[in-house]
C-alpha cells in the first residue's frame, strides 16, 4: 500500500484523487474486529462480494423489492426486521458508523504522520471528502462535532489532517478554512489538546502547551487529586499525553510541517511568544474556563517547577512509571485502547520508546484501522471501536418486546445475536488489576467488545438483560450457565455509589470539585464520574429481571441496592416530572430510561406519583402530528427544547416507550405516535436518517444510527401486544 500513499516522508508525491470507488470498498468482520479494506484488483472484487450491509454502510442502492404494506403496527415491525436483519454482521452483531466528534481523526492522521505510517490514496481521498463534505456550510471550517459551530479546535486539527493527506494549501476550501481560522485567532487560540498535537507534530513549540506532568501518576493513592480517581476517559488520555510531553518529542520536520507553520497562524511564526499563548483561548472554544486553582498549579510549573526544580531522576521514575502503564492498557486490550484519542497516543508513545520497528508500533498501526468507518461521505474516525455489544443488546430487546421471539423466522438471527453476547462476555478481570487501577469487569460486557474490554454499568445491564430473556424463551440454548449470570451480577452490585445512583465505567473516585482540575477547555463534567439516570435505571431493569428467575441468588443485596437506587432515581425527577440524559438526547432518552426501571419494580402511572409526572412530561411535550422532536440543544442547556425540523422517529419511539412501560392510560396519544412512526417507514422497512441521538460530556454529539431500528420496532412491537385490537391507520 505504500505505493501512491500520502505522506511527503522520502521522495514519494502525496496522492490524492476525487473520489474512490464504492464498488471497491469492503468492511471485513473479524470476530467483530470492523476493519475496511479497499479491493484495487478485479480479482480481488470476484473473491470478496460487497454484501448488503456494506451497501447500505456506503450509501449505495440496495435495490431491494418493496415490502408488502403495513396495515398494522405488527405488519410494520415484521418489514423493518426483514430490512434490519440484512445489516447483522457475520459474527452476530450489529455495526454501525459511530461519528459525531470532529476530534479524533486528527489525533489519528497526526499518529500516521509521526509514526511515518504510510497512508493509502483511497484513505486519503475519503477522508479529505469526508471533511470537506463536513465543513460548515457557511464558514467552511469545522466544530467540536458535526452539527456544532466552527471552533479553533476543530478547524485548526482538521486543516491539519487535509494538509497531512495531501490536500494542497492554495485548494479554494482550504483557503476558506484558514479565512475563519485566522479570524478566530489562528492557532495560538486552540484549546489545550489541539496545542498538544500541534507541538508533537512540530507545527508549534511545546512551551505554547500547559503542563502534562506525569509526576502526577507518583502521587500516592490516598491523596484526593491523584489521577487514578479521574473519570477514566481523562485520566488515560492524561496518561499518554504526560509522556510526550515530559519528552518533549516531535516528529520529524518536513515540507508540510513547515508550511503549515506559516498557514496556521495570524502571527509570523519566527515571532511568536510561544510561553505567553499558553492561556490564549478564543471565545466559541472556552466551554469550560479553567479554574483559578489548575491558573496557579500551571503557572507554578511553568515559572518555577520546570525551571528550577523538577529533578531529572523524578522525571525519569515518572516517565517508566507512565510508561508501564501505558504499556498495562495495551496488553489488557491488546493494543485496542479504551477508545480512539488515548489509542492514538499510545501509538505515538510506543513509537518514542520502542522505535519504528517495534512490534507494539505494528500492533497499533494494524489496530488503529478498527477505529475507521467509511460512508457515503467519505472516511471518518468512529467514538470507539464499534458499537457492538450495545447494539446488539438493544436489537434483542426489541424483537423480544414484540412477541415474535418465538417465531422460527427470526430464530436464526436471534441465535446469532446471542452467540454473539456469549462470545464477548468478559470472563476474567484484567491482569493485575489494582495496580493500574481497573474496575473489576468478570462476567461484564463492554460497550463494543472484548478486545476493549471496559465493562460498563449499563452495558453489562442491556447484554444481560437481552440473554437472560433470550435463554429463558422457548427454542434458545442455555449458552451461559447460572455461574456466568452470576458473575454479571456480581461484578454489577460493585457499581452503586452510597446515594443508590450508578455511573458509567467505575463508581466515582472523587468528587465534582475535581473539575476544577479540567485543562481541556472544550468539555464540562469530564473528570470524574457522576451519577446518570440511565445507568442507574438500566441496573435497576437488569437486577429487577435477574431476581425474577433466580430469586435466591444475592437477593438481600439486590433488594437493598434496587431500593436505594429507586430512591435515588426519584430524586433525580425534575420538578417538571423529566429526567436530564447525559448519553442520549436528552430528556427524552432518559424519560425512557426511567419509566421502564419504575415499571419494573411495579410502579406505574396508576400506581406512583413520580411514574404519572414522568408520563404527564412526555405527553405534554407530544407535537401535533403525534411525534416527540428534542434537540441536541437540551444538553447544553438542560432545558427541553425542540428540533427544528420536526418531529423524530427515534425521539418518538423512545417517548411511546416510556409511556406504555408507565402503562399510560392516554391510547389516543400513543397510537399517533404509532402513526406518525408507521408512516415514516419506507416501502422496503427501513427509517431513513434523522437528527443526532447521542451526547457526551454535555458538549459533544455522536451518531447511534441503529437507534432507527431498534427502538421504532421495538415501540411498535410493544403497542401490537398491549392492543393487538387497536386499529391505527
Ligand atoms: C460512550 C459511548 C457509550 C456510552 C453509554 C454506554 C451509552 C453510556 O450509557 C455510558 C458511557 C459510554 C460508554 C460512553 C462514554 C464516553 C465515550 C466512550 C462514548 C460517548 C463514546 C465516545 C466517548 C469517548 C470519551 C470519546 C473520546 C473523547 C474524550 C473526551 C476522551
Amino acid at each position: 500500500d505504500v505505493h501512491g500513499a500520502a505522506n511527503d516522508h522520502g521522495a514519494k508525491r502525496p496522492r490524492i484523487e476525487d473520489r474512490t470507488d464504492y464498488s471497491r470498498w469492503r468492511m471485513r468482520d473479524d470476530e467483530s474486529r470492523q476493519t475496511w479494506h479497499y479491493l484495487e484488483s478485479d480479482d480481488e472484487l470476484k473473491a470478496w462480494p460487497q454484501t448488503a450491509a456494506d451497501k447500505y454502510f456506503l450509501g449505495l442502492p440496495l435495490d431491494l423489492p418493496d415490502l408488502p404494506p403495513a396495515k398494522t403496527p405488527l405488519d410494520s415491525v415484521r418489514n423493518g426486521l426483514e430490512f434490519f436483519e440484512k445489516l447483522q454482521l457475520p459474527s452476530g452483531h450489529w455495526g454501525c458508523e459511530y461519528g459525531g466528534p470532529m476530534f479524533l481523526l486528527p489525533g489519528l492522521v497526526i499518529a500516521w504522520y509521526v509514526t511515518k505510517t504510510p497512508i493509502p490514496w483511497y484513505f486519503a481521498t475519503e477522508i479529505k471528502n469526508y471533511l470537506f463534505a463536513r465543513a460548515h456550510p457557511e464558514d467552511g471550517g469545522w466544530g467540536l462535532h458535526i452539527e456544532g459551530e466552527s471552533t479553533v479546535f476543530g478547524t485548526s486539527l482538521n486543516y491539519i489532517v487535509l494538509r497531512l493527506v495531501g490536500v494542497e494549501a492554495d485548494h479554494p476550501k482550504m483557503v476558506k478554512a484558514r479565512a475563519i481560522l485566522h479570524k478566530l485567532g489562528g492557532g495560538t487560540h486552540a484549546p489545550h489538546w489541539a496545542k498538544f498535537w500541534m507541538s508533537t507534530l512540530g507545527v508549534a513549540k511545546w512551551d505554547i502547551v500547559n503542563p502534562v506532568p506525569p509526576e502526577l501518576w507518583l502521587l500516592p493513592d490516598w491523596v484526593p487529586f491523584a489521577p487514578w480517581r479521574w473519570w477514566i476517559h481523562m485520566r488515560q488520555v492524561f496518561l499518554a499525553m504526560s509522556y510526550i510531553w515530559s519528552k518533549r518529542w516531535q516528529a520529524e520536520e518536513t515540507d508540510t510541517i513547515r508550511s503549515l507553520r506559516k498557514e496556521l497562524f495570524v502571527e509570523d511564526w519566527d515571532t511568536i511568544d510561544w510561553a505567553g499563548h499558553r492561556n490564549t483561548i478564543s471565545e466559541v472554544d472556552n466551554y469550560h474556563p479553567k479554574s483559578w486553582v489548575l491558573n496557579t498549579i500551571n503557572w507554578v510549573l511553568v515559572k518555577v517547577y520546570n525551571p528550577y526544580i523538577r529533578p531529572n531522576a523524578l522525571a525519569n521514575r515518572a516517565e517508566a512509571w507512565v510508561s508501564k502503564l501505558v504499556e498495562m492498557e495495551d496488553e489488557n486490550t491488546d493494543y485496542a485502547d479504551l477508545a480512539p484519542v488515548n489509542g492514538v497516543m499510545n501509538f505515538v508513545v510506543c513509537y518514542v520508546r520502542d522505535g519504528p520497528d517495534a512490534v507494539s508500533v505494528q500492533r497499533h498501526r494494524e489496530r488503529v484501522q478498527e477505529f475507521l468507518w467509511v460512508k457515503e461521505e467519505g472516511m471518518l474516525c468512529n467514538g470507539t471501536n464499534g458499537v457492538q455489544c450495545w447494539d446488539t443488546a438493544f436489537a434483542i430487546q426489541a424483537v423480544m418486546d414484540t412477541g415474535l421471539a418465538e417465531d422460527p423466522r427470526w430464530r436464526p438471527m436471534l441465535m446469532k445475536a446471542l452467540q454473539y453476547l456469549d462470545s464477548q462476555q468478559m470472563r476474567d478481570n484484567v491482569k493485575d488489576q489494582d495496580k493500574c487501577y481497573r474496575q473489576q469487569r468478570k462476567g461484564g460486557w463492554a460497550f463494543s467488545n472484548k478486545d476493549q474490554g471496559y465493562a460498563v454499568s449499563d452495558c453489562i445491564s442491556e447484554a444481560l438483560k437481552s440473554v437472560i430473556i433470550l435463554q429463558k424463551t422457548p427454542g434458545f440454548p442455555t449458552l451461559l450457565d447460572d455461574q456466568r449470570i452470576f458473575d454479571a451480577i456480581d461484578t454489577l452490585l460493585t457499581y452503586q455509589h452510597p446515594d443508590g445512583s450508578c455511573a458509567s465505567y467505575e463508581p466515582a473516585r472523587a468528587g465534582e470539585w475535581m473539575e476544577m482540575l479540567n485543562a481541556a477547555e472544550v468539555f464540562g463534567r469530564i473528570m470524574v464520574e457522576y451519577p446518570y439516570p440511565e445507568c442507574t435505571t438500566a441496573v435497576v431493569t437488569a437486577l429487577s429481571l435477574f431476581n425474577k428467575h433466580w430469586p435466591k441468588y444475592r437477593s438481600n443485596d439486590i433488594k437493598r441496592f434496587v431500593k436505594a437506587a429507586v430512591s435515588w432515581i426519584k430524586t433525580a425527577q425534575k420538578p417538571d416530572g423529566s429526567w436530564y440524559g447525559s448519553w442520549g438526547i436528552c430528556h427524552t432518552y432518559a424519560g425512557m430510561f426511567a419509566l421502564e426501571s419504575l415499571s419494573s419494580i411495579g410502579e406505574t402511572y396508576e400506581n406512583s406519583e413520580q411514574s404519572k409526572r414522568g408520563c404527564e412530561f412526555f405527553l405534554s411535550k407530544q407535537r401535533e402530528d403525534g411525534g416527540w422532536s428534542e434537540s441536541y440543544k437540551a444538553c447544553e442547556t438542560g432545558q427541553y427544547v425542540e428540533h427544528a425540523s420536526g418531529s423524530q422517529v427515534v425521539m418518538t419511539a423512545w417517548a411511546l416507550i416510556g409511556l406504555m412501560k408507565a402503562k399510560c392510560p392516554d391510547i389516543e396519544a400513543i397510537k399517533k405516535g404509532i402513526k406518525l412512526i408507521m408512516e415514516r417507514q419506507q416501502p422496503n422497512g427501513e427509517w431513513l436518517q434523522e437528527a443526532i441521538e447521542g451526547v457526551f460530556n454535555k458538549s459533544c454529539m455522536i451518531s447511534y444510527p441503529n437507534y432507527k431500528f431498534a427502538f421504532p420496532i421495538k415501540a411498535l412491537g410493544m403497542f401490537a401486544q398491549k392492543y393487538p385490537d387497536e386499529k391505527v391507520l
